[in-house]
């Protein structure tokens, strides 16, 4: 036991003096299936008092999960067709399932111009069954007179199969998934695989399994569940 908390020591002083990891660059959103991701909406450019923002998922295997408004910008819950509607600054309002046209008139409401800046978010989740590949996932402007962002390319993976211990999914398990835990457990912003750090059963990701991977990367007769 000694050892293990010389070796602990150490291991926090690598931390220490460890600069943050640099967050690998990409354009695409790169997902497994039944995980949820969150689009942010923006408007590059306000204008007017309504705006109708589509969210055309293609051929994309998601399927629409909720919305919200964001600073000024009210969002109203969306409803979706065969691609997901997001109206902002317009209440009570009616969607052709065509996603071109509205009933109503924003006139009819007494609502605030529309600002530059972020409108809300969408989150959807990726089917079960979804095949592999790259999708586009895009953001229109259906009715109104701003310009709106937020268009992502979606590639979608294969989910790895889960390997007790390999906490950064580089198919080892090795002192950089130690360090890795340990600045989870630290509360540091890491991208980490959860299910393969917690690795003793309680569905809890804490000192308990960085010392028994601890013990395993040194030789220890244990068994990381
Ligand atoms: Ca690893
Ligand atoms: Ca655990």
């Amino acid at each position: 036991m000694k050892k293990i908390v010389s070796m602990l020591l150490c291991l926090l002083m690598v931390f220490g003096s460890c600069t943050a990891m640099a967050e690998a660059e990409t354009d695409a959103v790169v997902l497994c299936a039944g995980e949820e991701y969150t689009m942010e909406i923006s408007l590059s450019k306000g204008g007017g008092n309504a705006a109708m923002i589509g969210v055309d998922p293609g051929t994309a295997p998601i399927t629409f999960v909720s919305a919200a408004g964001a600073g000024e910008n009210d969002t109203v819950p969306p409803q979706s067709f065969d691609g997901y509607f997001v109206v902002i600054n317009v209440p009570e309002i009616t969607i052709n399932p065509e996603g071109t046209a509205m009933s109503g008139s924003a006139s009819t409401y007494t609502v605030a111009e529309l600002t530059a800046g972020q409108i809300g978010t969408l989150t959807f989740a990726v089917k079960e069954d979804a095949t592999p590949g790259t999708y586009e996932v895009k953001v229109e402007r259906k009715a109104g007179s701003c310009t709106v962002e937020g268009s992502i390319t979606l590639e979608i993976t294969d989910a790895p199969p889960r390997k007790p211990g390999d906490a950064d999914e580089n198919g080892e398990i090795d002192f950089d998934d130690l360090i890795l835990i340990l600045k989870y457990v630290s509360m540091w912003p890491v991208e980490i695989n959860l299910a393969n750090a917690e690795v003793t059963g309680d569905e809890l990701v804490d000192f308990d399994d960085l010392i028994l991977i601890l013990k395993f990367v040194s030789g220890w007769p244990v068994e990381l569940l």
